[in-house]
């Protein structure tokens, strides 16, 4: 499993739709009907998931282009799947409770507010983000703490990219990144104890990495909101509870910022929460994961370093034990 082999198609060529399903095919991601299907599915199951008016731009196609960064050689998860299976407290404790109560989330006018040690506050609205830079198909894997895993095609371009435009400060060693939170709408967030807004965050190296994608869409559309609409960060080695969902805050911080998960139970998840099969969760193991919609004897895998992605951010992790930075 690798990344990166270099595209062979110019992106100065592509054209949103048909140039995607070319990449699909000639990157043989489909490797059957099902899947070929769920690509010719998705406009219309995002018309059926998401109450149509209500989230203006829900399964709008994006213009997109080829991203070198792209993860090859995996059979990617269904739309249903990506869209049937998730987290996200906020509209329930359930796999299905997101895909049910998601409507609710207002993802039009979207503001992202950048803020901390930044030369000065900004304020991006989310057409801003979709125009600041080509929007790339990135493969990834993903890897749930949980042990379930999905191969997803997300659309978006790197944070790094963003990073640039809001001038941190030298002092900003960290970023945190606040989802939207109102109670009134996201009512089934008091089924858990989290404290709200979800909160996450990454180290400065970690977020300027290539493969940390601020994503706005999934096959080629805007995501559909039970998957972080309109906004949402996406680090393809780290556990899923790093890629925080419906972001309204960038904070620029120097101190590692409090984050959703480590304050909940910080002997189980710690703040770097990179893939790792050698350190287990407390309560299981993290050797192996079960890729989400295979027939049941093709399900269960090995998890990989860094799920996979070590060559690319191993590095940033010398000489740190991971072991006691889990
Ligand atoms: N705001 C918010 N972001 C969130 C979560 C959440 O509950 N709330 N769940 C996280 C977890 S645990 C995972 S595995 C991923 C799931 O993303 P997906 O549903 O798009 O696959 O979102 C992450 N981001
Ligand atoms: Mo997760």
């Amino acid at each position: 499993m690798h990344i990166g082999k270099p595209p062979d198609i110019p992106s100065s060529e592509i054209t949103p739709q048909s140039a995607y399903r070319q990449f699909m095919n000639r990157r043989r991601f489909l490797r059957n009907a099902l899947a070929t299907g769920a690509v010719a599915l998705a406009a219309d199951r995002v018309a059926q998931v998401i109450e149509p008016g209500r989230v203006a731009l829900a399964g709008t196609k994006l213009q997109t282009v080829y991203s070198p960064l792209t993860t090859t050689g995996e059979q990617l998860t269904s739309y249903e799947d990506i869209t049937h299976y998730n987290n996200f407290y906020e509209f329930g404790v359930e796999k299905d409770d997101p895909a049910k109560n998601a409507g609710a989330l207002p993802t039009r006018p979207w503001t992202v507010k950048v803020e901390g040690k930044v030369a000065k506050p900004l304020a991006f609205s989310i057409d801003d983000l979709l125009k600041l830079r080509p929007l790339e198909d990135r493969v990834y894997r993903m890897r749930c703490v949980e042990a379930w895993s999905m191969v997803i095609p997300w659309v978006g371009y790197s944070f790094s990219e963003l990073v640039k435009q809001c001038n941190p400060l030298p002092s900003a060693k960290y970023v945190q990144f606040l989802s939207y939170y109102d109670r009134h709408v996201e009512k089934w967030s008091d089924e858990s104890t989290i404290y709200w807004p979800y909160s996450e965050g990454l180290r400065m190296d970690e977020a300027m990495n290539p493969l940390t994608l601020l994503t706005f869409g999934l096959y080629g559309e805007t995501l559909p909101n039970q998957d972080g609409a309109p906004v949402r960060i996406v680090v393809p080695w780290k556990y899923g509870f790093k890629s925080a969902k419906s972001i309204v805050t960038i904070r620029f911080v120097e101190k590692q910022p409090p984050t959703t998960w480590n304050d909940m139970a910080p002997n189980e998840y710690g703040f770097y929460s990179n893939v790792n099969p050698n350190v287990d969760h407390p309560r299981w193991s993290q050797k192996r994961e079960r890729r989400v919609g295979l027939p049941f004897y093709e399900q269960w895998r090995a998890t990989l370093m860094f799920n996979g992605y070590g060559d690319q951010v191993a590095s940033m992790y010398q000489g740190m034990n991971l072991h006691r930075y889990y």
